[in-house]
């Protein structure tokens, strides 16, 4: 009984991984065409940025924040959990003294073992005058629109989602980067929390995005990836037709980071080439000017593809194992069908595109 189990859970987190338990190949797997609204993502940036203004950790800013991502996401069926923690800057650090952080955290249950992760922070550099249009801000708007396109009253037929927006990523200036006490405190604490509770064996990836909303974006799939998650966007991205889209790998401290001690599959999609030489970055430069709305759109539809839902024929088919170059197959039938549908925006094609790589598991028969 014990190895059946540990079988399943082992082909489950394979499946995961290499883009995550498929569902039957065949054209018979179809779903609904998922619809990246760029202008609406940038819309909400817009009022993150020309609203709200800076959403330090602690400040009013964030509250608003999460006020606002409340008021689209909850209507939609996501259920909300802001959990605090408390961040202490290390001495000599601008900022003295304890300060209070809080993490939004939006699920949708899903009818299939096993949950997904989309994560980014929301808070903003500690600077005065800035504002993190593309730091902090461009991400916040990317996830809030792939909540707004899947989200849903009934449990989603697959996996379970969970969009996690941490406070706190950013460090206290100008105390140097620290992986365990300057910087990362809402995703250390939400990791911790996944630690102590009786999810974490459900997480089967973990996907960070951070900087994607850059006018000349340029995404790097940072070095410790997985390996299969990483197919996945190269895939995806390939089938799109944006061959420029991933300009290299790199190693980058953020948040994933703590998801992936505790053994998660994650991947951290990161442009970290904003502005000539970097110079836009934590600066008063990072502002709407230098961000636009096709780029986040970019990373919506790199995003969407993989996460949306089967229709029902595909949850009638039986499914089975499915070979990783099938996977392949349909990420690049999935994105080019987005990308039809995006073309004839006007005209809809009648066909629905098969998606759905990161949710039901090909693990049937494992479990049987
Ligand atoms: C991302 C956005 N990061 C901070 N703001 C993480 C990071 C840390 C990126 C060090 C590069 C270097
Ligand atoms: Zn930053």
């Amino acid at each position: 009984m014990l190895c059946i189990r540990v079988l399943a859970v082992t082909l489950l987190t394979c499946c995961l991984g290499a883009a995550c338990g498929e569902t039957q190949a065949g054209p018979a797997a179809i779903g609904d065409p998922p619809a990246f609204d760029q202008v609406r993502a940038f819309a909400d940036l817009k009022h993150l940025v020309e609203e709200i203004g800076t959403r330090r950790i602690g400040t009013p800013g964030a509250e608003q924040t999460r006020a606002y991502l409340r008021k689209q996401l909850e209507p939609l069926g996501w259920k909300i959990t802001e959990n605090s923690f408390e961040a202490v800057p290390p001495e000599g650090a601008q900022r003295k003294g304890p300060v209070q952080g809080t993490n939004f955290i939006a699920r949708r249950a899903g009818t299939e073992a096993g949950e997904i992760w989309l994560a980014t922070h929301y808070d903003t550099y500690d600077k005065p005058g800035f504002l993190g249009a593309n730091d902090g801000g461009s991400s916040t708007a990317l996830l809030l629109e792939i909540g707004r396109q899947l989200g849903g009253k009934e449990p989603r037929t697959g996996m379970s989602l969970v969009l996690a927006f941490f406070d706190g990523e950013e460090k206290f200036p100008p105390i140097a980067w620290d992986d365990d006490t300057n910087s990362t405190f809402g995703s250390r604490h939400e990791a911790l929390l996944l630690k102590s509770s009786e999810t974490q064996s459900q997480v089967r990836a973990f996907l960070l995005f951070d900087l994607i909303g850059d006018k000349d974006l340029g995404l790097l799939i940072e070095s410790s990836t997985d390996s299969r998650l990483r197919k996945i966007f190269e895939t995806t991205a390939h089938a799109l037709g944006d061959k420029r889209l991933f300009v290299g790998s790199q190693e980058i401290k953020d948040d994933h980071i703590h998801f992936r001690r505790l053994g998660i599959p994650v991947s951290n999609l990161i442009d970290f080439r904003y502005g000539p030489n970097n110079a836009f970055w934590h600066e008063v430069t990072d502002t709407m000017e230098n961000v636009s709305a096709e780029s986040i759109g970019r990373v919506g539809r790199l995003a969407l593809p993989p996460l949306s839902k089967p229709s029902r024929r595909t949850n009638r088919t039986p499914r089975r194992p499915i070979s990783f170059h099938r996977i392949q197959a349909r990420a690049r039938s999935a994105a080019r069908c987005a990308a039809e549908a995006r073309a004839r925006a006007a005209h809809p094609p009648r066909r629905r595109c098969p998606v759905q790589l990161l949710a039901p598991r090909a693990t049937r028969r494992a479990r049987r």
